[in-house]
C-alpha cells in the first residue's frame, strides 16, 4: 500500500475518491434521507443522517438541509429525535426490531413510524456545518432558523428527561442509544438483565440482519430487546426510571457530542439573532461535568458511568476518547487523554497500525474484527480527529485522518476496518463512511 500523503496530495486521487464517495451518498438518497446502507440498515438512522448531512454539505447543501428536517419532521412532543425513521416504502420486516416492535405501547403515534430510543445528539453540530459550508448563505439562515427550536427542544429534552443521575449530563437507557452498540462496557448490565431471565419471544428470529462478525450471543441479544421492550412497555416514558430500569449510564462521547453541539447552538442563535449566551454557558457546564464525573485518573482517559451503582464503568473505549470534542475540559485531563489516544492502546497498534481502535487493544475482550469492541470506525475516527485538532493536537489528527483515507482507498467505504490490518469489514457503500470522507478530502 502506498502512504497516503502522496496519495491525498495528488488532486486526481482526491477527486476518484471524493466521486466514489459521493455515489455511495447518491445510490442510498431515497429522496427524502439517505439510508446508512442499503442491504443492512434500509430506514433513517438519527447519527448516521447527522454524519451524512455533514458530507452532503460539501456537493449539495438543499439535500443536506432535507436530511436533517426529514429526520426532526419525526421527532417526538417531548423533543426526543427517535433512533430510527421507519420508511413507510420499506417491508415492516425488512429490518428488526422494526416498527411493530418499537410502536407498541407507545403513548403517541407520530406522524412516521419510529422507535423510541435515542441516538448520540451530534445534529446541531451537522446544521452549523451545513451552514459554514453552504454556497447559499440566505438560504442556510432561513434553514437554521427553521432547525433552532426543535434542536434545543431536542437538546432539553436530554437535559431535563435524561437528566437521570442529577449533574446536568444525559444519561443513555439502551446500549443502542451510545451508537457503539455492543461496546464491552455495556456487558456487565447485559449480563445482569440476562442473569434475571431475559427473553423476548423470536430474539433468535431478530438474530437474521445481523452479520455472523457482530452478532452478540443469543442471550445478549435477548437481553438488549428485553431493555428496549421494558422501555417500551412504560410508554417510553423516562419518569421514575430508576431504580428497575436495567441501564442508565453517562456516556463519555454520547455527553461529549451535546456538550459540542450545545456550542454550535450558540454559534447558530448568534447568526439568528437568538441569544447565545445560555447555550455557551450550558456547553461549558457540560464540559465540566464530564470532566468531574466521567473522567477516570487510573486509565488516564474518560469512561462511562453506571446511574444506578454511581461508579464508574472502568472500560478505555473510542467514547473516551470522542469526549475530546467538548468544550470546557480540564486541561490535565485533555492532555493524559491524548496520550492514552496516540499510545498502544488505540492508535498505535502491532505492525504500525495507524487506525484508531474503538476499544483499548491490550484489553482482554479487544477483538480487531468484531463490531464495536475493537474495529476502526469512521464516524469515531472524525470525531477523534475534531477533539484533537480543537486541543492543538494537529499532527496527531493528521495522522488518524491519513491513516484512515488511505485505508477507505484501498478497501472501500466500509461499515468498519479490522483495526490491526485495516481490512475492511461489516456492510458495503456505508453512507456515514463515504460522507466523512468528503469532508476529510476537502
Ligand atoms: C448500528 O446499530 C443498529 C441499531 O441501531 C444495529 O446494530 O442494527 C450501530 O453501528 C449504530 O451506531 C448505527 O447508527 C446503526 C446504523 O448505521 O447501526
Amino acid at each position: 500500500m502506498e502512504t497516503l500523503p502522496a496519495l491525498v496530495s495528488s488532486p486526481a486521487v482526491r477527486t476518484d475518491l471524493g466521486a466514489a464517495a459521493r455515489a455511495v451518498l447518491e445510490a442510498n438518497w431515497r429522496g427524502r434521507h439517505t439510508v446508512p446502507s442499503a442491504h443492512l440498515y434500509p430506514h433513517q438512522w438519527s447519527w448516521d443522517s447527522a454524519f451524512i448531512a455533514i458530507g452532503l454539505a460539501r456537493f449539495d447543501q438543499h439535500r443536506a438541509q432535507l436530511e436533517l428536517a426529514t429526520l426532526f419532521g419525526a421527532q417526538w412532543p417531548d423533543g426526543r429525535v427517535p433512533h430510527i425513521v421507519f420508511d413507510p416504502d420499506t417491508p415492516a420486516d425488512a429490518y428488526v426490531p422494526g416498527p411493530r416492535f418499537w410502536a407498541s405501547g407507545a403513548p403517541v403515534v407520530p406522524i412516521r413510524a419510529t422507535s423510541g430510543i435515542v441516538q448520540p445528539p451530534v445534529h446541531a453540530r451537522a446544521a452549523w456545518e451545513v451552514y459554514r459550508r453552504a454556497a447559499d448563505r440566505p438560504a442556510a439562515a432561513d434553514f437554521l432558523r427553521r432547525m433552532y427550536e426543535p434542536l434545543c427542544a431536542w437538546h432539553d429534552y436530554l437535559g431535563t428527561r435524561r437528566n437521570l443521575g442529577g449533574s446536568g449530563l444525559a444519561a443513555i437507557v439502551h446500549p443502542w442509544e451510545s451508537g457503539t452498540d455492543n461496546s464491552p462496557a455495556w456487558d456487565g448490565a447485559v449480563q445482569e438483565s440476562c442473569a434475571r431471565g431475559a427473553t423476548v419471544p423470536s430474539a433468535r428470529a431478530d438474530l437474521r440482519h445481523v452479520p455472523a462478525a457482530q452478532r452478540p450471543g443469543d442471550a445478549d441479544y435477548a437481553a438488549y430487546l428485553d431493555l428496549a421492550a421494558r422501555y417500551r412497555d412504560r410508554g417510553y416514558s423516562d419518569t421514575g426510571l430508576l431504580p428497575e430500569h436495567g441501564f442508565a449510564v453517562e456516556d463519555p462521547m454520547f455527553n461529549g457530542m451535546l456538550a459540542w453541539s450545545e456550542e454550535s447552538l450558540a454559534r447558530i442563535a448568534a447568526v439568528i439573532g437568538a441569544n447565545s449566551r445560555w447555550h455557551h454557558d450550558r456547553a461549558h457546564a457540560l464540559g465540566a461535568a464530564l470532566a468531574e464525573r466521567l473522567y477516570d485518573p487510573a486509565l488516564g482517559m474518560f469512561v462511562p458511568r453506571d446511574v444506578r451503582t454511581g461508579r464508574q464503568i472502568p472500560v478505555a473505549g473510542v467514547a473516551g476518547l470522542a469526549a475530546l470534542v467538548s468544550p470546557g475540559l480540564p486541561g490535565p485531563a485533555v492532555a493524559n487523554t491524548c496520550t492514552q489516544l496516540i499510545g498502544p492502546r488505540f492508535l498505535n497498534g502491532p505492525g504500525g497500525a495507524r487506525l484508531l481502535a474503538s476499544l483499548d487493544r491490550t484489553s482482554p475482550d479487544y477483538d480487531p474484527q468484531r463490531y464495536w469492541r475493537g474495529p476502526s470506525w469512521a464516524n469515531t475516527t472524525w470525531l477523534v480527529i475534531h477533539g484533537l485538532r480543537r486541543h492543538g493536537a494537529s499532527a496527531a489528527a493528521e495522522a488518524l485522518r491519513s491513516g484512515l483515507l488511505e485505508t477507505v482507498r484501498a478497501e472501500g467505504f466500509r461499515e468498519y476496518y479490522n483495526a490491526d490490518t485495516g481490512a475492511g469489514a461489516g456492510t458495503t457503500d456505508f453512507s456515514w463512511t463515504a460522507a466523512l470522507v468528503l469532508d476529510l478530502l476537502a
